[in-house]
């Protein structure tokens, strides 16, 4: 059987990354539809050697598509959500907009696929540096339930689009030439420079960004009780995350049993070369599937505690595999038309 997909968002850093991973995961498609705002409509795009136009999204951009993968911010995913559904789709939304929303479920296919069965049209992408967090992460729970998580980003530019990605790149020439960089992207300039992610802040001092992580990773384990604290930073890389965990159990964890866990687990490659001082980087995991991980050891300040280090793709696994990951996952558990219809 093939299905009818929709990418509303096509043209963005996500879009894109969603039309090559459909191309070479060899999705069964009947049928692709590329949607984007006014402002992006108008050109085509490559897939599968065809230039396909990207249209204009509109009331009846949805009849007769069966999945809809959302990549073009909150605002057109709220309001394209409920035609979509209307005209019987499943929306898979990479956007904030819906995550925490009790009724839409929050999905890491390699930790919580099973809450994908409760889905009415709408299903959640998590955050990237929460989806790479969560596969490096869920294993170990799986084994002795985390108690405390704290959680330093290293996040790359292409958290905050194609644009970003090229800021970087002008910038560090602007600088190497002695010029004085532009930021547009960002408040501040990013070559050669960090800071703390520019999200908005709440009144206990943390900022969205960091919210997403203790808010969405306690939803997708299914831990309200789960202690998270994060500390998100924009680096001046481009397209991969990097994240440094302390993880704190209610009992010892072993890193040898915690290194036997990570070495079989889903998504994830363990890279550790001890001797050469080789782990996880961002060069290394830029267009790849896995999260990278590595440098696991035991906590020297908590006899209960575990260091990891990670590195993942923010634009793949953070965001377009793991949307494609979920549409292969509602085909496979025959999951398409939403539980609505079937209770109804
Ligand atoms: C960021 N995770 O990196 C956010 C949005 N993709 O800025």
């Amino acid at each position: 059987q093939s299905y009818r997909v929709a990418i509303l968002g096509a043209t963005g850093a996500v879009g894109t990354e969603l039309l090559e991973l459909l191309e070479h995961r060899n999705f069964p498609l009947a049928d692709l539809k590329l949607l984007a705002s006014p402002r992006s409509a108008g050109n085509t795009l490559l897939f599968r050697g065809e230039a396909l136009p990207v249209e204009t999204v509109e009331a009846n951009s949805f009849a007769g598509v069966d999945i809809v993968l959302a990549s073009a911010g909150g605002s057109v995913s709220k309001a394209w959500a409920e035609p979509a559904i209307a005209a019987g789709a499943v929306m898979i939304d990479n956007s904030s907009a819906f995550r925490l929303d009790t009724s839409v479920p929050l999905i890491v296919p390699e930790v919580n696929p099973g809450a994908a069965a409760h889905h009415r049209g709408l299903i959640a992408n998590p955050n990237c540096t929460t989806i790479l967090m969560a596969v490096a992460l869920y294993p170990l729970h799986q084994v002795q339930p985390i108690r405390r998580i704290v959680a330093s980003t290293y996040q790359s530019a292409s958290g905050a689009g194609a644009r970003a990605m090229e800021e970087v790149k002008t910038q560090s020439l602007d600088i190497l030439q002695g010029k004085q960089p532009k930021p547009q992207a960002f408040p501040y300039p990013l070559a050669f420079n960090l800071f703390p992610h520019n999200s908005p802040l709440n009144a206990l001092g943390y900022c969205e960004e960091e919210m997403k992580m203790v808010n969405e990773t306690r939803k997708i384990f299914g831990a309200d009780d789960l202690r998270i604290t994060a500390t998100c930073i924009r680096v001046p890389v481009l397209r991969a995350h990097s994240e440094s965990i302390n993880l704190e159990f209610e009992q010892p964890f072993s890193v040898e049993h915690a290194r036997e866990i990570l070495s079989q687990a889903p998504g994830v490659k363990l890279v550790e070369d001890w001797q050469k001082n080789y782990f996880p980087m961002p060069i290394d995991a830029s267009g790849k599937d896995e999260v990278l991980v590595g440098r696991i050891r035991q906590d020297l300040s908590h006899p209960n505690g575990l260091e990891l280090w990670l590195c993942g793709d923010q634009i793949r696994k953070g965001a377009a595999l793991n949307a494609v990951q979920i549409a292969e996952l509602l085909i496979q558990k025959n999951l398409l038309k939403p539980a609505l219809a079937a209770n109804s």
